[in-house]
């Protein structure tokens, strides 16, 4: 009986019962990669570009050379097979051409890695804290102070989302927030963190993709945007049943927008720390 209920879901499983996900709509750029919308995302566009035109060169290449050798030493009457037994200056190149290329990628994606990660983050840039969960994102941002309570992943609890230490003066008028709110060019540093299963912070259009390990405070996140849009943070690790719904929005607005909308929270805030 258990055998013919596995089976049942399962056929309902890939008939696709599960509810629709209504992700983020790709309007622009349907075959390529979605518009960049950061700061050095367009250095991550050049290399990829330049390795799939690549890949694409070296494929013609060596179907070409595979189709004329089918056709050229095909099995004909009168034509006796030949055996070669290599040919020690053309090894010679084709290992060291590919070692070269793998080599020039290697150190181009690392510099434009080492550019983007461990550049110093300005001073002036907007501290957010992400916790990642089964299935969603809880956001946090500095209160009225201008400082973000540290969050510490040993203290997450049912009543703690952030971890947060109770006597912790600059934890009391942080804000949290569904939407994850920025103002344009401005740097955003983002802290990423898991209370239970591997998550992964994905935003095609920032060109950003980093795993949120649990246990671990990810502190090397930070992108500046350089115009407005709507997005969607996408949870990009198969972390369960409700991985294909989890999301969150992001708002790049105008800083005079952002302004006011931070006011707005800040206030809120504390407001209810004061009627405690
Ligand atoms: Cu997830």
């Amino acid at each position: 009986m258990i055998m013919l209920h596995r089976l049942l879901f399962l056929l309902a499983a890939l008939a696709g019962f599960s509810l629709p996900a209504q992700a983020e709509e790709r309007t622009g750029n349907l075959y390529w990669a979605p518009p960049n919308y950061t700061v050095g995302g367009e250095k991550i566009d050049t290399l990829l570009n330049f390795i799939f035109v690549l890949t694409l060169i070296v494929f013609i290449a060596t179907q070409t050379v595979y189709i004329i050798y089918i056709i050229r030493y095909r099995r004909r009457p009168g034509h006796k097979a030949h055996y070669s037994h290599g040919n020690n200056t053309l090894e010679f190149w084709w290992t060291i051409i590919p070692t070269a290329i793998f080599l020039l990628l290697a150190v181009w994606s690392n510099r434009i890695w080492a550019e983007l990660t461990m550049t110093p983050i300005p001073e002036d840039a907007i501290t957010v804290d992400i916790v990642s969960y089964q299935f969603g994102w809880d956001i946090r941002y500095a209160g009225a102070d201008g400082k973000l309570g540290e969050g510490d992943v040993k203290l997450f609890s049912v009543n703690n989302k952030f971890g947060v230490k109770p006597e912790d003066p600059a934890a009391k008028d942080d804000f949290t927030s569904t939407e994850l709110v920025i103002p344009v060019g401005k740097t955003i540093h983002v802290l990423l963190r898991s209370r239970d299963v591997i998550h992964s912070f994905y935003v095609p259009s920032f060109r950003l993709y980093q795993d949120a390990v649990p246990g671990r405070t990810i502190k090397w996140v930070h992108f500046t945007t350089t115009q407005t849009a709507d997005l969607e943070i996408a949870c990009s690790q198969l972390c369960g049943t409700g991985h294909y719904n989890m999301k969150a929005k992001i708002r790049i607005v105008p800083q005079e927008e952002y302004d006011k909308w931070y006011a707005q929270k800040a206030a809120a805030a504390q407001q209810a720390l004061s009627a405690l």
